[in-house]
């Protein structure tokens, strides 16, 4: 193919671009699509700049050096807060950008627990010295709660300090606390660059701050860099989503006295044997430019590219307290369908329908249940959004398919990308009508001078869609709808939302007609990509296979020397690079390349994503909007997901998310690596969107990344069961991981299941108590022993919601787990094995070693629960139709309770519902039944009522005073089972109010 003269000029024009060698392939040796002979982009148009992060950055200029703060005048304080004015106290430093001279502060004291605090610019000047403030449009800021007077639980006190100028106080008054401070340190506000330096204690407790890949709890020497980014989760950078959140907890040491002292080291649990209390609160900073916080040992300082100080304050005390505070601002956990629960099945590589229904009647002939069976982008037509490839993924083949599953209870759910194509406009053959929709509606992003903005993802050349339109809002409904009339899928997976391109700038103007073009990069299984190894310990587990595992990839390795050899030379070279490093122009922003340098894993910002000049029709640049490109597109997907299917509660699952897109879907951890450490980063990734509002969360079982292997897969289908998503997803020409790929894996997977099943009621009632009320589902140890300090850092185990403890085996070879069972030791929490019903012992030590041979997921009951669990079948429908049972669990008290919320499980507004309570005693268990969904009125199978200490006397188990036959008692697990209720209670559980004495 012969290179157009256009594109080579346009790299030519790009001055730091390299020209790479450009090249024709053939089709990709593994992928599923079969192209003529295409053009490859060169690897150079995913270059940028040489950038240094200012972090990094021995010789960038210190603000707080530099600049002179501000001075508060005008200061008018009402019951409902303050408004004042604040002036730059001294000459502009135009450190990072050009210093605005005039801000308006405004405090409100929006309910007794939320504190808001804006700071922006009092006018704008010019134009281009705008800043961004975040519609509240597209992202929720409440206002004052009417009839708010001064109750409130949080004081904002200020002060002009002579040397640094304004700096404020947050406290809350019940606790005398200072919660955040930024006094004696100067605020900065440039066009570019925003800087509000926080003292903190040492060893302070963050969480949140995300998206990273990190532990729980964020220590005292990090930066988390903010920029939505699409990148295979590496550790400790900037990934897809943007949630710039933080949840404080302070622990004290509580003295003989009843004095306090706060607690300034991270405590073991053998050494954390005081008597302790904590208190939380949150803070949010609602701006969705490119961010750093900097956490260091005595301070955390924030810092934007732009936009205004939009500050949220949350004053708890407690985790549960904060977590409701802040889903009251950014909008609560959208509530999932029953079916949701069930176990998804993905991968990149399914190439054809019949392959996908191999899939699925292999899970069926192995007794494993499978809910979802997913595809990847390989269902589409070269690529393209709403169109199936019309040989391997047609209509027709795929409605019989798909009516198959819903028949059996089954649902079916595709990939959908960010990006459009845009046709060649020399090859008639070419057009695409999705394309020509969005392009006449005017939906598509822009470049400043108003022609389209084209970058390249998987189909080639493409545009992207500018959310600010209601054009774009619009044109994607339509599109799903229509492609929902062709294939009736159940709902919708987005990728790529970051936004995703894989060149900079709008590296097809000029090009299109070499489009389609193949990505400037190999795809996994074709010449030149990485060669997978497995996981830790492979060699050892699986010796014969790792020995020819090892001579396929010697080979693999001796074809793609040139490809490595090249990689190499690029990095001696740019050893020698000198950095970009730009300085402000009075007024004026420079948006692809600000002063300041944020510590983006993609280094320029317009590496890998769209540019941030690129321009919406409304003017605004994406510079400003960019970290929510990724929310956006989940409110257009839910709008016309509901459109598509009336009435139903949308499923979508996203990849780039930021505050409120809870409200809409479900997020996956993204390309993680068959390898044990990222099981564990499951965890924390996890716990991180409890606090986020987005419980609906799981990561890619058994590994995307890399090839997984027989014990990998082993821990995690187990480890994932009790994860509120649960997908098993791989990469492109790896080695297959479903469950039924290993014998062992099969049994597993089942003896997981069996334990999620029984706990779906649970897990719904679990989101029912988020959505409503912004409960969180899955629960860090440190927020449910609130008073424990050595459970800080407690990230290798989970509770899901209050009752269910998770201990998982997250190293390879091990057979036994260390975990601690918080409260046991002193007395106040009380544990059941789940399988075999038995109280845990009170160990000697806090961290307890707890068996767990190779397909054992160590899971305990913690006292105090009531549960009403069903069976496992091999959907949630065939689960739904199961007899209950129940199960008391009573606490140290010897008392328990629960509740289950029961509707149809997938009506966006359900006609009716019905919520039943348990509260059991000593002797006792009342069941109270409220609303008319009768849906699950099914037979009560058996109670069993476990830690009971001795058999009751023969025919004292009374339901509602008559007594019950089938009563046994077991000694050594101290459980009373019983059984044969169907006689006494009929056959419909909860129609009614019932108890058992
Ligand atoms: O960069 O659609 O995170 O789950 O399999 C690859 C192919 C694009 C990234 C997603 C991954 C998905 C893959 N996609």
């Amino acid at each position: 193919m012969v290179v157009s003269s256009a594109f080579l000029s346009s790299l030519l024009l790009a001055p730091c671009l390299a020209i790479a060698q450009s090249s024709t392939t053939a089709s990709p040796a593994s992928s599923t699509t079969a192209f003529a002979s295409q053009f490859t982009l060169p690897a150079s148009v995913d270059e940028g700049a040489p950038l240094l992060p200012t972090v990094n950055d021995p010789t960038a200029p210190d603000a707080q050096v530099k600049c002179p703060g501000y001075s508060a005048s005008s200061v008018r304080t009402s019951s409902s807060g303050l408004t004042a004015r604040l002036t730059l106290a001294g000459t502009a430093c135009n450190v990072f950008g050009t210093d605005v001279q005039d801000l308006d502060l405004r405090v409100e004291y929006q309910t007794n627990s939320r504190l808001h605090i804006n700071i922006r610019p009092s006018h704008v000047t010019a134009q281009n010295e705008s800043w961004y403030l975040l519609s509240t449009e597209y992202v929720p800021a409440p206002s004052q709660e009417s009839g708010q007077t001064t109750t409130s639980d949080l004081t904002f006190s200020w002060a002009n300090t002579p040397g640094s100028g304004f700096g404020f106080n947050v406290t809350r008054n019940s606790t005398g606390e200072v919660l955040f401070s930024t006094s004696g340190t100067k605020l900065v506000f440039e066009n570019q660059f925003i800087e509000l330096v926080t003292h903190q204690e040492e060893n302070y407790n963050l969480y949140g701050l995300g998206e990273v890949i990190h532990g729980l709890r964020l220590g005292n020497n990090l930066t988390r860099t903010i920029y939505a980014a699409d990148v295979g989760d590496p550790i400790d950078y900037n990934l897809y989503g943007s949630h710039p959140f933080y949840l404080q907890t302070r622990y004290f040491e509580v003295g003989d006295d009843n004095s306090t002292t706060l607690v300034t080291e991270q405590l073991d649990p053998s050494n954390a044997t005081g008597n302790y209390t904590s208190s939380t609160h949150g803070v949010y900073f609602r701006n969705a430019h490119g961010m750093e916080v900097l956490m260091r040992p005595t301070n955390v300082t924030w810092r934007t590219l732009g936009g205004s100080i939009d500050l949220y304050f949350f004053s708890g005390p407690t985790q549960p307290d904060v977590t409701h505070q802040y889903l009251d601002v950014i909008g609560m956990p959208a509530l999932q369908s029953y079916w949701g629960f069930g176990f998804h099945q993905c991968r990149w590589g399914y190439q054809n329908w019949s392959v996908t229904e191999d899939v699925v009647n292999n899970y069926e002939r192995f007794g494993i249940p499978l809910e979802v069976i997913w595809n990847d982008i390989d269902y589409m037509n070269q690529y393209r959004d709403f169109d199936n490839d019309p040989i391997r993924f047609n209509y027709s083949a795929g409605t019989a398919f798909l009516q198959r599953l819903h028949d059996r209870g089954q649902h079916y759910i595709p990939i959908i990308d960010s990006a459009i194509y845009v046709p060649s406009p020399d090859n008639a053959s070419d057009a695409y009508q999705t394309f020509n929709d969005g392009n006449e509606t005017g939906s598509f992003l822009l470049n400043p001078d108003g022609s389209l903005y084209i970058g390249a993802v998987w189909p080639g050349f493409t545009v992207f869609p500018d959310w600010l339109t209601t054009a774009a809002h619009a044109w994607w409904k339509n599109e799903m709808v229509t492609w929902h009339q062709k294939l009736p899928f159940d709902g919708a997976w987005i990728d790529m939302n970051e936004v995703s391109s894989f060149c900079v700038g709008s590296c097809g103007s000029g090009n299109l007609s070499l489009n389609p073009v193949h990505p400037p990069f190999a795809l996994p299984g074709e010449p030149g990509n990485v060669i997978y190894d497995y996981p830790e310990g492979f060699n050892l587990t699986n010796a014969t296979e790792a020995a020819s595992a090892s001579s396929a990839s010697q080979s693999q390795a001796e074809a793609t020397v040139t490809a490595s050899s090249t990689t190499a030379s690029v990095l001696t070279s740019s050893s020698s690079t000198s950095y970009l490093r730009t300085t402000p122009t009075p007024s004026q922003r420079n948006v692809n390349h600000p002063p300041y340098v944020i510590n983006n894993v993609q280094g320029d910002l317009a590496v890998h994503a769209v540019s941030p000049n690129a321009t919406h029709h409304n003017g605004i640049l994406e510079y400003d909007v960019h970290n929510i490109w990724g929310h956006q597109i989940l409110q257009a997907t839910y709008a016309a997901l509901l459109a598509a299917i009336p009435g139903k509660r949308p499923f979508i699952i996203g990849r780039s998310t930021f505050p409120s897109s809870g409200t809409l879907a479900g997020h996956w951890g993204g390309d993680n690596s068959a390898k044990f450490y990222y099981m564990y980063f499951s965890i924390p990734q996890a716990l991180s969107f409890s606090l986020f509002g987005i419980p609906m969360f799981g990561v890619d079982t058994c590994g995307f990344n890399g090839n997984s292997d027989e014990e990998l897969c082993n821990r995690w289908m187990q480890l994932s069961a009790l994860f509120p998503f649960y997908r098993n997803h791989n990469t492109l020409s790896a080695n297959p991981q479903e469950a039924y790929v290993w014998s062992s894996v099969i049994d597993a997977t089942k003896a997981a299941m069996n334990v999620r099943f029984q706990l779906l009621p649970y897990l719904y009632t679990l989101f029912y108590n988020a959505h409503t009320q912004g409960d969180t589902v899955m629960r860090a140890l440190a927020w449910e022993f609130p008073n424990d300090p050595s459970l800080a850092d407690a990230d290798r185990q989970f509770v899901l919601g209050p009752s269910i403890l998770v201990t998982p085996v997250l190293t390879q070879g091990a057979t036994t787990v260390d975990g601690v069972f918080p409260g046991l030791v002193e007395g106040t929490d009380v544990y059941y094995d789940w399988y075999n019903q038995t109280p845990v012992s009170v160990p000697s030590t806090k961290n307890t070693t707890i068996a767990a041979p190779l397909g054992h997921l160590p899971v305990y009951i913690r006292g105090g629960a009531v549960l009403a669990t069903q069976q496992m079948a091999m959907t949630t429908r065939a689960a739904r139709n199961t007899s209950w049972s129940l199960i008391v669990a009573p606490g140290v008290d010897g008392t328990a309770s629960g509740s289950l919320y029961l509707d149809d499980g997938e009506s966006l507004a359900p006609n009716a519902t019905k919520i039943v309570t348990f509260a059991a005693e000593m002797g006792s268990l009342n069941v109270t039944v409220h609303g008319n969904y009768t849906g699950l009125d099914l037979p009560l199978a058996n109670i069993t009522i476990m830690g009971v200490p001795r058999a009751p006397p023969d025919n004292l188990v009374r339901i509602n005073g008559q007594p019950v036959a089938n009563s046994t008692y077991n000694a050594t697990s101290m459980t009373l089972f019983i059984g044969g209720l169907e006689p006494v209670l009929g056959g419909k559980i909860w129609s009614a109010n019932w108890s058992l004495s």
